[in-house]
């Protein structure tokens, strides 16, 4: 135990940590004290496996691979979550169900708290109720954003893109970095974690202020509820979009805001941010930087795109039409030249479990929701359909195919915002990979690259 406490200090003292004396016992403790202890171990158990087994080839790579979108070279480290193409995501372990099952709920609720899988992506511990609660009064406490920010979304025109606003936005909160004033005053890289934490939990908090208000100016009457300090991160960000009055909106916000978070390192807006962190840029760039990743339509606007889909579906075909006509609008959508918007995968085989916790959720609260049901009566066909194309690897439906069902039913019909909601909880994901990156001291990121003359010698000498 004294061995535990002293390298805790230690690790303390060199993040600058500024937390009082307290019992570190593992449902008391702080999420950074939680944080500080384990530094140091993982740290010790990184150098002892690159020492010993550095050297070791871990795979081959092909020709396809680096012109195919370096799909499947295992190259990266991250912590939070890895997935498998099979049986999808699992976050430190545990499977969306386990999730559901084992992380603290709000009073009265059933999903749960967004902040207990960022405990769990940042530490691989379940939090006790009282840490979530905690959590939930400091990002509350943390949430008030500088006026110059508040002013730049409200001087953004309406047309802007919600993302481009969103990114716009965390990018303008370099101004308040701990990280960056740290580094200007030549901070020790062994402390590099310490304000990067701090920089992250700033801007996580601050995240439903910047979403909601992008929201209130484009859609509403530019008018923002204040923070109530005593709710959580979710029934927040919902109340300041207008639904806090919901509780079945909340709940809902709760599961999306937690299966949103992460999905390991490879996808786009993961890897931007732990690539544009790689060179010491603060977490609120290296954020933003993954939010114009998330804004493509092949990544995280797909959201955007299979709701207005959806719609055109409705608005062409009406509802309650047959399986033959929905096999023709697919047929369409594919001869056009165009992707169906929430089906396929870079690396899931199977139906997205991200998809089936929405669809749970769906049968649960709107089961006779007309669209929900066209939704459905899709999944049951498309993947056929795409399987008979004969081109997707992946004919089954991702976390995309199914959000915006759900948002359109409570009454947040604007598909131009939908990446936004995904882009809040993402940010739960990739920050805490950021602050285990400076914790390790994981380096620039910088591969390889040839031009096509050189690869073609490359691979004639093979
Ligand atoms: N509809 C039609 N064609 C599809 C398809 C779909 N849903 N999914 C893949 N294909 C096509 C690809 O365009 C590709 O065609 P070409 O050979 O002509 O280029 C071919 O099938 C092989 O692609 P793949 O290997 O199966 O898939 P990739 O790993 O290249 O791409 C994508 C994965 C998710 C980008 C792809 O499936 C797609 O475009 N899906 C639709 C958009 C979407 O839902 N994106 C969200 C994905 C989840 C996510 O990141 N959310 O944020």
């Amino acid at each position: 135990m004294s061995a535990v406490r002293s390298s805790l200090r230690a690790a303390l003292k060199a993040s600058n940590a500024n937390v009082s004396a307290r019992f570190y016992s593992s449902k008391t403790a702080t999420l950074k004290e939680t944080l500080a202890a384990m530094i140091p171990e993982q740290q010790e158990r990184v150098k002892a496996l690159k020492k010993e087994h550095g050297h070791k080839v871990i795979q081959e790579v092909t020709l396809d691979q680096v012109y195919g979108g370096m799909r499947g070279i295992k190259s990266m480290v991250w912590e939070g979550s890895v997935l498998d193409s099979e049986e999808g995501i699992r976050f430190r372990g545990l499977t969306i169900p386990d999730c559901q099952a084992q992380l603290p709920k709000a009073p009265g609720g059933e999903e749960p708290l967004p902040e207990g899988l960022f405990w769990l992506l940042l530490t691989g511990q379940v939090p006790s109720e009282q840490q979530v609660r905690d959590l939930s009064a400091e990002w509350a406490a943390r949430a008030d954003l500088p006026k110059f920010v508040e002013e730049l979304i409200d001087r953004c025109p309406t047309t802007l893109h919600p993302m481009a606003q969103f990114s716009l936005a965390v990018t303008a909160l370099e101004h308040e970095s701990a990280f960056a004033k740290a580094y200007a005053k030549g901070i020790n890289k062994k402390e590099y974690w310490g304000p990067t934490f701090e920089d992250s939990m700033d801007v996580i908090a601050k995240l439903p202020n910047i979403a909601g208000r992008i929201y209130r100016n484009i859609y509403k009457d530019g008018k923002v509820a204040p923070i109530d300090k005593s709710q959580d991160y979710s029934y927040n960000l919902s109340n300041i979009l207008g639904f806090g009055e919901n509780k079945d909106f909340v709940e809902l916000m709760r599961l999306y805001l937690t299966i949103h978070t992460d999905h390991e390192g490879g996808n786009v807006s993961a890897h931007t941010a732990h690539l544009v962190g790689s060179a010491l840029s603060s977490p609120m760039l290296s954020l933003s930087a993954a939010l114009n990743g998330l804004a493509g339509p092949l990544h995280g606007l797909a959201n955007q795109e299979v709701l207005r889909w959806i719609e055109q579906m409705r608005d062409t075909i009406g509802t309650g039409v047959s399986d033959e006509t929905i096999k023709d609008y697919l047929w369409k959508t594919l001869n056009s030249g165009r992707v169906v918007p929430g089906y396929g995968h870079a690396v899931l085989r199977k139906t997205d479990p991200r998809y089936m916790a929405q669809r749970e959720f769906a049968l649960k609260h709107l089961p006779e929701d007309p669209m929900f049901k066209l939704v459905s009566q899709v999944y049951t066909i498309a993947p056929g359909v795409l399987t008979e194309h004969g081109k997707t690897k992946n004919p089954y439906p991702n976390v995309d195919a199914h959000s915006g069902v759900l948002l359109q039913y409570y009454g947040l019909k604007e598909a131009n915002y939908y990446t936004v909601l995904f882009g809040v909880s993402r940010a739960l994901g990739v920050l805490p990979q950021l602050i285990w990156d400076r914790a390790l001291g994981m380096p620039l990121e910088r591969p390889k690259s040839f031009d096509t003359t050189h690869w073609e010698k490359i691979v004639k000498k093979l």
